[in-house]
């Protein structure tokens, strides 16, 4: 039986902001699959900030997508037809292999999920990347302990709302950033955070987080950048720690930006700022997971999912991560 695979590729490089005349939709007819080989049908697509970047024909961790690739990203897939005696015929499995319906894999780089202790699109999102890089940036790098004062902004994003609720598991006062009312509530009401403010609203950013952290900030989880991370460093304790894990307000923008700023703010305080990579823990990411689990399945961390249907739709999916459209985790659900 014909089987035909449709895929996104990257038909330009972006001038500025992200637009869906980036992207072109292609179909073509899967291939048989060799000796070692498994097909790999998608189920649901990651969509992530850092596609941003990938974008862009610039050298970093990994190289950029070229143009007419498939765009990068993790897939959430179930073996369709397997001629690997490791993985079988219905086993879900989770891979780095693009925005497209099929992908044929050699059985490497690929992630094998329980789907035991909770939903398998949680593999994406809180059981997944975006998990570890909120255990690890606010635990090892931002060294969260009893009685900090932890803000983070980005705060009903995916790694952000996971970020907040860790940090409340580790008894720490918590405050969240985000863009509107309803996701103040969401963070306040439903997990727990101590406080949430609109940056959007707030006409004075550094006077509203004053007032939510009487004792200054110890740990800032920064996934934002700009004005709102400007805001918290005249609050910041004694020997506290910055996380930079992302910049989001500037991976649309044409030109250089302006800073760093307010780092004379480091010299009294004697703060530590450090930018981290997920990818840097990668030896530990079983123990975060471990405890990640046990914390969604008890409950003490709650997460919520944004699902866009249909593979095409995915451009919509990733823009809409640049105005705020996902509360909580952006998928694109490709099939059932
Ligand atoms: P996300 O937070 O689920 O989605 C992006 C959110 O960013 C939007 O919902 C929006 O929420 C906010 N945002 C967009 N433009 C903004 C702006 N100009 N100013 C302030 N907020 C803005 O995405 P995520 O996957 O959890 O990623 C969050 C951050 O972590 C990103 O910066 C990402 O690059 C970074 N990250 C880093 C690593 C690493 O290894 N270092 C790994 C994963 C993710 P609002 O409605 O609140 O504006
Ligand atoms: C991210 C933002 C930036 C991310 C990685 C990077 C894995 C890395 C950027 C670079 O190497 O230039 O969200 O997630």
């Amino acid at each position: 039986m014909t089987i035909v695979n449709r895929k996104l590729v990257l038909a330009s490089r972006p001038e500025g902001m992200v637009t869906e005349d980036n992207f072109r939709l292609e179909e073509e007819t899967v291939r048989d699959i060799e000796d070692g080989e498994v097909l790999l049908k998608t189920l649901y697509l990651s969509v992530d900030p850092y596609m941003r970047g990938r974008m862009n024909d610039r050298k970093s961790y990994a190289d950029p997508v070229q143009i007419g690739e498939v765009m990068t990203g993790e897939i959430l897939t179930q073996v369709e037809q397997s001629n690997n005696e490791s993985y079988q015929v219905g086993e879900i499995v989770a891979a780095r292999l693009g925005w497209q319906a099929y992908a044929i894999s050699d059985g490497r780089d690929l992630r094998r999920i329980d789907p035991s202790p909770a939903p398998i699109s949680t593999a994406l999102h809180v059981l997944g990347m975006p998990g570890e890089t909120a255990y690890f940036g606010l635990l090892d790098v931002c060294k969260a302990k009893k009685g900090d004062t932890v803000v983070v902004s980005g705060a009903a994003g995916a790694v952000g709302s996971v970020v907040g609720q860790i940090a409340k598991i580790k008894d720490c006062r918590v405050v969240g950033i985000v863009g509107s009312d309803e996701k103040v509530r969401w963070i306040t009401e439903d997990l727990g955070f101590d406080a949430g403010i609109n940056y959007k609203t707030s006409d004075h950013m550094v006077k509203d987080l004053a007032k939510h952290c009487p004792d200054g900030i110890n740990c800032y989880f920064d996934n934002v950048g700009g004005p709102i991370t400007d805001a918290v460093f005249p609050l910041l304790a004694l020997n506290s720690h910055i996380a930079i894990c992302g910049q989001i307000s500037m991976y649309n923008s044409a030109k250089a930006e302006q800073g760093p700023r307010f780092l004379w703010n480091l010299i009294p305080t004697r703060a530590t700022i450090q930018g981290f990579l997920v990818f840097d823990f990668f030896d530990r990411f079983p123990e975060a997971i471990k405890d990640l689990t046990e914390w969604v399945v008890s409950g003490q961390i709650k997460y919520k999912e944004n699902v866009i249907e249909g593979l095409e739709n995915a451009p919509r999916a990733f823009i809409g991560l640049f105005s705020g459209e996902n509360t909580g985790k952006q998928l694109v659900h490709v099939a059932d």
